[in-house]
């Protein structure tokens, strides 16, 4: 093999590892109170994986939806879940509570989602 063949070679495994590498998991806990989430952005990539430890710490009930990823999630007080979605566009997207009176009150959040 030439130095030149060596080069394109080396070179095509370098753009194929770019191309196919997918980023890591994004795991964090986000916490629901009476009345609030702890976080209220979320930044995640397109095609990275975010995983959520939802726990409710409230004495009441709390949800958590994100319409676009098909995600509604209740919970009662003091049960928690794991919430898994890999967004595959970038764009901002609204996360909330729909138990009466909780999204007026300001429980809800943005997913940001960058290329
Ligand atoms: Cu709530």
């Amino acid at each position: 093999m030439t130095y030149a063949e060596k080069i394109l070679v080396a070179t095509t495994v370098l753009l194929l590892a770019a191309c196919s590498s997918t980023p890591e998991p994004l795991n964090m806990t986000l916490v629901a109170t009476d009345i609030a989430y702890d976080a209220d952005n979320i930044s995640a990539a397109v095609g990275q994986t975010v995983n959520i430890e939802y726990v409710n710490n409230g004495a009441l009930e709390h949800n958590f939806i994100i319409d676009e990823f098909g995600i509604d999630n209740l919970l009662q007080s003091g049960e928690s879940s794991t919430i898994s979605f890999t967004p595959d566009q970038a764009g901002t997207y609204e996360y909330y509570c729909n138990v009466a009176g909780h999204l007026e009150a300001g429980m809800k959040g943005t997913v940001t989602v960058s290329e």
